[in-house]
């Protein structure tokens, strides 16, 4: 206990020891900085310097259209400055009304088009400082909020979005929405800064402290055999186990993280361990002692040494099971066992037990855009008119038509045929199993395209499949314009992590169900050398392949590429 009140000391900011950005929050007031001050302010497009970190907690990225940089450079003009919001949405669920109000917001203040996440939230892109309180008042209006979608605190929580998939669903979702809720800050800020809310002093935050989490913190739940929130890769995360069709309680698991800084050793992406179970009762109190732990422990000097993955390497696994047993007063009890099959989405129509029917669309990189081709803004704003049920945003950036009623699903039918959305019906397994984060131009960190590019590289390796006849064959591509690891690339059974404009590492040997990490194959290369190295492996499994065989484990059984099951062996 003694060593616990030694390392709380430790935590108190150090001006020092420790990053600039522990001392912005320490200065901020509890979130609030000169934020609201900052939004008077015509001048610049911006927000004061120290208040760009301070806005994540809001769920707001100051951002800049990297495609005009070098022209507005030119003129002599500020970068053109805008926003990117993103919505806390437990689960990914929102009511066809809220959705209603969602979009109407992105056609009125930001870019147009919606963006569904890699971890079940909405974003809008390009909201300009004006219209910031509007739109956030807007998402208010709909009970959902931003708090927390960002910042060094725990994030959305994930769960599986389907309720048709499980008896437990329901359940594990409600524990889903209770995560999130208990794990928010409880500073006033949010209210007094965007809805106008009284002024209400903030003396403490209870789980957080002054300087709350050392860096980010991800949770998700998942429900076996699925397991599409890629709970590997979450900083926390729970398995939920059913027994007899009630919810028995969940295994615990720390330490996952996919970020990493391209030739820096020190960091990695890391799959997180199981070091336990919990019952639902316990559920809240384990969670809530395991961002201490992080809170108490994690790095506050070197920023990209923070997350948790870091903390569990630096104690050890053992060691942090033995400190949590301090905060918590127990003992976790032994993991239980469980089985997943498959980290990626299930497209389609499913009917569940009740009779309610539940569709999967497609959506590339979850950009919701009118397009030539589809007209899926417009096509998915009718449906929100006249449907009663929900839309699930996926952990794969797809979207779910959830609940509808028999007598709608013609209606519904109708309307995706007329807007040409799709439902995977038309697009190859490869496709259907490919993710690319957003990248350019919004994205400040984009080394090389991927949201943009994926597509192009897609339908050439559709046809290197199609010619050895592997067509059907599902293969997990994921594509990212940086080592951060925002498509969770380094569980793809091919990764593509941008480098430079054009060129990009490739990764492979990823399990197909998300528990193997991949490790670097060949660095900095462009399109040409990327089918070219496909080509050869790409035959090879084609002709060597043993039945039900995916590509990750092949390669990793012929040798072409080391297993790597621990975050230390990445580099190694
Ligand atoms: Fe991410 C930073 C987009 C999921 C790891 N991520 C960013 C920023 C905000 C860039 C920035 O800091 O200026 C990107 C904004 C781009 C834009 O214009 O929208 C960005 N991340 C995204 C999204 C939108 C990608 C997508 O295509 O869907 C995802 C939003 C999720 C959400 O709703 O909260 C997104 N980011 C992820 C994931 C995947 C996951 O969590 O399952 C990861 C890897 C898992 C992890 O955290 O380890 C991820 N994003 C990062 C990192 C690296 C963190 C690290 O530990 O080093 C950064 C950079 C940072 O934090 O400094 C980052
Ligand atoms: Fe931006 Fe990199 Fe994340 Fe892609 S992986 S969205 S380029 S930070």
């Amino acid at each position: 206990m003694n060593d616990i009140k030694k390392t709380i000391q430790q935590t108190q900011y150090n001006p020092v020891k420790h990053s600039d950005v522990e001392r912005i929050k320490v200065e901020s007031q509890y979130l609030r900085g000169t934020i609201a001050e900052g939004l008077n302010n015509g001048i610049t497009g911006a927000v004061a310097d120290d208040d760009q970190m301070l806005i994540k907690f809001h769920g707001i990225y100051q951002q800049d259209d990297r495609d005009l940089r070098n022209e507005r450079r030119k003129q002599k003009l500020e970068p053109l400055y805008s926003f990117m919001i993103r919505a806390r949405v437990p689960g990914g669920v929102a009511t066809a009304e809220q959705y209603k109000v969602l979009a109407d917001l992105a056609t009125e203040y930001s870019s147009g088009s919606l963006r569904l996440t890699t971890r079940q939230a909405f974003q809008w892109h390009g909201v300009f400082k004006r219209n910031l309180k509007k739109t956030i008042a807007g998402i208010n209006s709909t009970l959902l909020d931003t708090i927390a979608a960002c910042g060094d605190v725990n994030r959305n929580v994930m769960a599986n979005p389907l309720p048709e998939t499980s008896r437990i669903h329901s359940e594990v979702f409600e524990w889903s929405k209770k995560l999130s809720e208990h794990l928010l800050p409880k500073t006033n800020a949010f209210h007094e800064i965007w809805l106008d809310g009284k002024k209400v002093e903030t003396t403490e935050e209870p789980i957080y402290g002054q300087t709350y989490l050392p860096r980010k913190f991800k949770t998700a739940i998942a429900i076996p055999p699925y397991n599409d929130v890629d709970v590997y890769a979450n900083d926390m995360g729970f398995i939920a186990i059913e027994d007899n069709g009630q919810l028995k309680g969940f295994n615990v698991l720390v330490g996952g993280g996919m970020g990493s800084t391209h030739n820096d050793q020190e960091t990695y992406p890391r799959i997180a361990n199981v070091i336990g179970f919990c019952t639902p009762e316990q559920l809240l109190e384990v969670a809530e002692s395991i961002v201490k732990v992080q809170r108490d422990y994690g790095n506050r000097e070197v920023r990209k040494l923070a997350r948790l993955k870091y903390t569990v390497d630096k104690l050890g696994v053992d060691g942090f099971k033995d400190i949590l047993r301090t905060y918590l007063g127990y003992e976790l009890e032994d993991a239980e066992d469980f089985e997943f099959v498959h980290n990626g989405d299930r497209y389609g129509w499913f009917e569940d037990e009740k009779g309610l029917f539940h569709l999967t669309l497609y959506i590339h990189s979850g950009r919701i855009i009118d397009s030539e081709h589809s007209k899926l803004f417009s096509g998915l704003y009718e449906i929100a008119k006249i449907h009663n049920g929900e839309f699930r945003i996926t952990p794969n950036q797809n979207l779910i038509i959830s609940n509808i009623a028999k007598q709608d699903k013609e209606k519904i039918a109708k309307l995706i045929e007329q807007y040409n959305i799709s439902f995977g019906q038309e697009e190859s397994p490869v496709r259907l199993n490919s993710l690319a984060c957003v990248s350019f131009p919004t994205c400040s960190l984009a080394m090389a395209e991927a949201e943009r590019y994926l597509p192009s590289l897609i339908t050439k390796i559709e046809q290197q499949l199609e010619q050895y006849g592997l067509s059907q064959q599902a293969i997990n591509v994921r594509m990212t314009g940086c080592p951060n690891g925002c498509a969770r690339p380094f569980l793809g059974e091919i990764g593509l992590v941008g480098k430079a404009p054009g060129k990009y590492n490739l990764y492979l040997g990823s399990s197909y169900k998300g528990d193997r990490l991949n490790k670097l194959f060949k660095e900095n290369i462009n399109e040409q050398q990327i089918l070219s190295e496909l080509d050869l492996l790409l035959h090879d499994y084609a002709n060597h392949k043993q039945a039900s065989e995916y590509f990750g484990d092949f390669v990793v059984r012929k040798g072409y590429i080391q297993s790597v099951v621990n975050g230390l062996d990445f580099h190694r």
